[in-house]
């Protein structure tokens, strides 16, 4: 038994929250096996979109991003250190996640003299080492950040990735779990709808559609299917829109759960490419209380963008057990949103949600995205349990060890492996 005073509490749940095994149920991450697609090193998590976003509110009119992009990797890495690292502190969270990175590395020092240079020979005896130093390399990412699996973004539409599951699936680590991600079924974008039905054979027909979602599910075995669904989205069945239709069928046929990443505005400033995509205002929340009444039988996952549709959120998880929350996205995954919006599952959930996963796009990422959650959640933790205890309940090691674990992805694998049919 536990001595139950907020000192004592405090020590072990960051302790447990330091050492829980973490389920990161979304990423843009892909195994070291898809080549150039698997992106890992300083020069990437310095042109992480969100930090070409944040330099653009900083650069001289002058640069203009068609430029900007048209420069290399490194190039466009140097910019960004110089406007964000050397000409101001690098106090936003975007820019911290850089500097874990790192550290955590062993690179204290080179950080401290900030000489970039450095930084980039620490990776150069992986790079040099091809397909085996970056195997090597993620293999050390995974272990330092305490990430069981990530969950991948698998786009069947994405001809740069499709060549590496057709004709036949390369091979990946554990460490990696597909999703099949399908936007343009739900964004109504009939254009690349048409074409990869097209390029791969198929009919462009309702019929078509569904046995090409079939077949790459086949082909991927993904853990759940997944859209971002667009700031004005309606439901699959109003307004003809097939092919949300199309996808709602394939999920009650093969009994696979949707992911939803509600209340985006892509292409808000088209210029800057994946760093224009943004939030305006709420989404309609009533959506996805339709989506799982209507679709009582498939599993929702659900997401959003923006914070003032955080409580509706869990309001909605509470009426319907076909939906699980997950993670504090994009906008939202700020220390003081993930605060807010932790605390606020907590309250209203208990344990049944799943508390972050990272979106991490380069692999470094995991080791600065995990640890600054985790060091929330944890103190959201601590003042939790510590009003428990105020209340009268005394808890073991154990009962914290257990709790702690759901949030970091028992409750997920708990709402997976439940069947509804
Ligand atoms: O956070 C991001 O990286 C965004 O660009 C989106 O890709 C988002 O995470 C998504 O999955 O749609
Ligand atoms: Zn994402």
């Amino acid at each position: 038994p536990l001595k139950n005073d907020r000192d004592t509490i405090r020590s072990i749940v960051f302790s447990e929250v330091s050492s829980a095994v973490a389920i990161d149920l979304h990423t843009h991450l892909l195994p070291p096996t898809h080549g150039a697609l698997c992106l890992w090193g300083i020069d990437e998590l310095l042109t992480y979109h969100y930090l070409v976003a944040e330099y653009f509110i900083t650069a001289p009119p002058s640069i203009i991003p068609e430029q900007f992009y048209a420069k290399s990797k490194q190039q466009q890495a140097e910019i960004i250190w110089k406007a964000l690292f050397i000409d101001r502190s690098p106090i936003s969270e975007a820019c911290r996640g850089v500097i874990t990175v790192p550290v955590t590395l062993g690179l204290k020092d080179e950080i401290r003299n900030r000489d970039l240079d450095a930084v980039r020979k620490f990776y150069t005896s992986f790079r040099n080492d091809g397909i085996a130093g970056a195997e090597r390399f993620s293999q050390l990412v995974y272990d330092k950040a305490g990430v069981k699996y990530a969950v991948m973004t698998n786009i069947p539409f994405e001809p740069t990735e499709t060549q590496h599951w057709r004709p036949t699936p390369k091979e990946y680590s554990n460490n990696y779990r597909s999703a099949c991600r399908v936007d343009p079924l739900l964004a109504g974008n009939k254009i690349v709808v048409e074409n990869a039905l097209k390029a791969a054979g198929y009919n462009n027909t309702i019929d078509g559609a569904k046995q090409f979602l079939h077949d790459w599910c086949d082909t991927m075995k993904p853990e759940y299917m997944m859209a971002s669904t667009p700031h004005d989205f309606v439901m699959p069945e109003d307004k003809g829109s097939t092919g949300g239709m199309v996808l709602m069928k394939v999920c009650e046929e093969r009994d696979i759960p949707l992911a939803l990443k509600i209340g985006a505005h892509r292409k808000l400033n088209p210029r800057l490419l994946d760093a224009g995509d943004g939030v305006v205002a709420f989404a309609d929340g009533s959506m996805l209380a339709r989506l799982c009444t209507r679709f009582p039988t498939v599993r929702f996952l659900a997401t959003f963008l923006s914070r003032t549709n955080q409580h509706e959120a869990c309001v909605l998880a509470t009426k319907f057990r076909n939906l699980h929350l997950y993670g504090c996205w994009w906008f939202c995954n700020n220390p003081s949103i993930i605060k807010e919006i932790t605390s606020m599952r907590i309250e209203m959930l208990g344990t049944a949600f799943t508390a972050q996963h990272s979106d991490s796009r380069v692999l470094d990422q995991l080791l600065y995205k995990w640890p600054h959650s985790r060091a929330v959640i944890a103190s959201v933790l601590t003042e939790e349990y510590t009003k428990l205890i105020e209340s009268g309940w005394s808890l073991t090691r154990g009962e914290l060890r257990r709790d702690i674990q759901r949030l970091f992805g028992s409750s997920y694998e708990e709402f997976m492996s439940k069947s509804l049919v």
